[in-house]
């Protein structure tokens, strides 16, 4: 072909298993230092930083061109883990279209997708392997690991949908996922005035 802009088809494998994509184009590293603000605990988050600063979660991607048509999808693993009693989890973010819909189905591990919408609505859907969870236009998505074990799954989602963490960060998600005492608890959180 000598149309360049043509995008070629191409195949990616995947160990389902173990919730691995192989070869992927992108690598994105979030570690704990990059979660300030986030957790209901900030010392107990300096400390962990103070003491190694642990991989919090990662991303991988393939390299898709953000545009309208394409389908972005990656994998996105996150590390099991306490900060104070709060369960380890990502950022978490609306879409910047915000129309933009995501599929994430679970390949590995435990826990919840936590959801909200600039209206007030607040979902935590629960996730395991096999169970796929489904965030509709115009909510906020953010991962948590309530077990003892990576928690990975295959996202997709539209090729210009892009992310907006800054709404979030200062909006901040309602419930919030805890383990005391070996068992999950789901809290609403009350920001501090
Ligand atoms: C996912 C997320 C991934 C990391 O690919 O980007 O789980 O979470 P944060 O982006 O909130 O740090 C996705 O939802 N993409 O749209
Ligand atoms: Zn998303």
């Amino acid at each position: 072909m000598s149309d360049n802009k043509l995008f070629m088809p191409f195949g990616v494998e995947y160990d389902l298993i173990k919730g691995i994509m192989k070869n992927p184009d992108k690598h994105l590293i979030r570690k704990a230092s990059s979660m300030k603000g986030h957790y209901e605990d900030a010392a107990a988050l300096d400390k962990i930083i103070a003491a190694g600063d642990p991989l919090h979660y990662e991303v991988f991607e393939k390299n898709i061109p953000e545009e309208n048509g394409h389908l972005q999808f990656c994998i996105s693993t996150t590390q099991p883990g306490l900060v104070g009693d709060e369960c380890f989890m990502t950022k978490g973010h609306y879409h910047r279209i915000p129309e933009t819909a995501e599929i994430y189905l679970c390949l590995t591990g435990r826990g919840y997708m936590l959801m909200k919408t600039k209206e007030g609505d607040s979902v935590a859907e629960e996730m395991f392997p096999g169970r796929m969870v489904y965030v509709p236009p115009y909510w906020a998505h953010r991962t948590v690991n309530t077990g003892d074990t990576p928690l990975t799954s295959f996202c997709v989602y539209p090729g210009n949908a892009g992310h907006n963490y800054g709404d979030i960060e200062v909006e901040g998600f309602p419930k919030r996922v805890y383990k005391r005492n070996g068992k999950i608890e789901i809290s609403a959180w009350k920001r501090k005035s």
